[in-house]
């Protein structure tokens, strides 16, 4: 499928609402990490998708909220939202059937003073109980949001409506092809490994220590049939280092088993992870280590 010049479709939203399991649900398959903390998503990741009767390009973006940024990581971060919508064709505003909050309202109220068509999924629903409360909370929104083209309830674990997402969404794609896009960098084997090793690390550490983790890829070779990736996991600070090593390095084993199992299950082939931790203090105020996390990604099929 060529998707050069597909419509993009841009998933926008709170932290942690749900954004890249829709992502990889609707993709069919996962490209973009999920945890149960705000900021996993780095940079913009694309796949190419259906909906309805078109293909597009969809686009997970990192969670935005109005806070005062940190780090240079934090405002490029920021950032990416703003240079994704300049290039949609459209956009889904994710927000959770359990809360609307300011953020919503902005985001909203941003869409509603541009010219690119968009719609909200107002998602994991399941939570919502009793079932009752769904109607109210969708008329709320509905009342909020009154130039969106579309307001969909969506529960992608229970496996509710995606559907009806993908068609509403085909139904305010404009005619023809996308706006032109900005390069990307590929999500290769190696990058990928990276980030299911980021996405078991954001699950089993606690506190501050994953926020300021990076995993940086180093190496890669074959070696009797099997794929040999070497990563190296940077953390701002001594302490954080001893806690990602776990005790007689027990926690980089357990991260580093939980990984290549889904690797291997995915490639369905042996691989190998080298890990190893490196202190980096001020990671993510450099220009390099932090243009590169925030990277839009496209994935590059492994060879
Ligand atoms: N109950 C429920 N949880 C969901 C659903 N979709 C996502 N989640 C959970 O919500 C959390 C945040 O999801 P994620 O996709 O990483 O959100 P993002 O930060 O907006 O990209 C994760 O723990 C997901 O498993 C859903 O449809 N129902
Ligand atoms: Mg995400």
């Amino acid at each position: 499928m060529s998707t050069g010049s597909a419509p993009r479709v841009v998933l926008v939203g709170r932290p942690n609402v749900g954004k890249s399991t829709l992502f990889n649900a609707w993709v069919g398959e996962k490209w973009s990490i999920v945890s149960p903390r705000a900021q996993t998503t780095r940079g913009a990741t694309l796949a190419p998708a259906r909906s309805g009767e078109r293909d597009v390009l969809l686009v997970d973006t990192p969670g935005w909220a109005p806070v005062r940024a940190k780090s240079l990581l934090h405002r490029r971060m920021q950032h990416v939202l703003g240079e994704e919508l300049a290039v949609a064709d459209a956009v889904v505003l994710v927000a959770d059937g359990l809360r609307w909050t300011e953020v919503e309202d902005e985001l909203a109220a941003r869409l509603a003073g541009g010219s690119v068509p968009w719609g909200v999924a107002l998602a994991r629903v399941d939570r919502v109980r009793p079932r009752a409360r769904l109607l109210p909370a969708l008329e709320a929104c509905a009342a909020r949001t009154p130039l969106a083209r579309f307001l969909v309830p969506l529960s992608v674990l229970a496996g509710e409506n995606l559907d009806r997402l993908t068609e509403a969404v085909a139904a305010v794609l404009p005619e023809g092809a996308g706006r032109s896009s900005p390069a990307s960098a590929p999500l290769d084997d190696t990058r990928l490994a990276g980030e299911i090793v980021r996405e078991k690390l954001f699950e089993a550490l606690h506190e501050e220590v994953p926020y300021g983790l990076h995993v940086v890829p180093e190496a890669r070779r074959e070696e009797d049939g099997k794929l040999v990736l070497g990563l190296a996991i940077l953390v701002g600070r001594a302490s954080h280092k001893a806690i990602v090593i776990g005790h007689g390095g027990s926690m980089l084993r357990k991260v580093g088993t939980a990984a290549r199992r889904e690797l291997v299950r995915r490639w369905g082939r042996p691989v190998h992870l080298d890990l190893w931790v490196r202190v980096a203090p001020a990671w993510d105020e450099d220009t390099r280590l932090v243009a590169d996390a925030v990277a839009e990604r496209r994935p590059e099929d492994p060879a």
